[in-house]
């Protein structure tokens, strides 16, 4: 019966570096369901974290990237042999375990993430989190700009009025209402990352009789990333 497990044997290309990102699954139902702070919620980004964190250390990832409820890993070690199946599947699963783990919540229902599987080249990772951290910033123009105006006006009528306005227009009405959203917190902005730093240690060698500087890494949450530019990825080591 094995001949009918189709699809067991997709792979990803050979040697080639891949991105999964996992999306939360109707998670607007699961905003209300937990009664989410709008349009940030700041437990819902600290378990996001630990999410991103949880993938990164058990897949050996290159980096992690985040926002509302997405998550893109860079992995250079692909696992599971490249077979698609496994991988979207263990990641998605995973995911959900670790968000519910560090959930400290009654959920309604079990949630979930889906996953898919982007193969990428040296070249292409700046394009990618690029884009992915572009979505955020527009994610953040729009959920502020909806909430403001559904403190104002009933639900459909704010609906209606966003759906008008481009980003700028979103932007500059919020200046105008006293809310500037260059002011608000950076992860709210440009999202959070999860990826190796180096930190110096001193220690002392007996042998030697004098102190000597070694290079320990050590898996870092950052909550103010800069605008991405191939020098940030650069400096930590993602792209040569
Ligand atoms: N209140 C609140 N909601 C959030 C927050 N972050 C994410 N969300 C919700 O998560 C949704 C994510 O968007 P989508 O992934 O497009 O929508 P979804 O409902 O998950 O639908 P599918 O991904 O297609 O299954 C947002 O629309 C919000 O409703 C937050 O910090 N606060
Ligand atoms: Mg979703």
């Amino acid at each position: 019966m094995k001949e009918f497990e189709v699809y067991s044997s997709l792979k990803v290309p050979k040697n080639s570096k891949i991105i999964v990102r996992l999306d939360g699954r109707s998670f607007h139902k699961l905003a209300r369901d937990l009664k989410l702070v709008k349009p940030y919620d700041d437990d819902f980004y600290e378990v996001m974290s630990k999410v991103c964190r949880d993938l990164f250390e058990e897949f050996s990832a290159e980096f992690a990237y985040s926002f509302s409820d997405e998550i893109s890993l860079l992995l250079n070690n692909v696992p599971f042999e490249g077979r698609i199946e496994k991988i979207n599947s263990v990641m998605a699963s995973f995911a959900a375990s670790s968000f519910v783990m560090h959930y400290d919540s009654e959920f309604k229902k079990p949630p979930a993430f889906d996953s898919r599987i982007i193969p990428i080249t040296d070249e292409d990772i700046l394009g990618y989190f690029k884009w992915r951290q572009d979505e955020s910033w527009r994610n953040c123009v729009n959920s502020h700009g909806i909430s403001y105006l559904k403190s104002k006006y009933s639900n459909a009528e704010a609906n209606d009025k966003i759906k008008g306005m481009n980003l700028s227009d979103i932007h500059e009405f919020l200046f105008e209402n006293g809310i500037n959203l260059n002011d608000v917190e950076n992860y709210k902005k440009r999202g959070i990352a999860v990826y190796r730093k180096n930190k110096k240690v001193i220690g002392f060698n007996k042998k030697a009789n004098k102190n000597q500087t070694s290079y320990r890494s050590y898996v870092y949450t950052d909550w103010q990333l800069p605008i991405f530019t191939e020098e940030f990825f650069k400096d930590i080591k993602v792209i040569q």
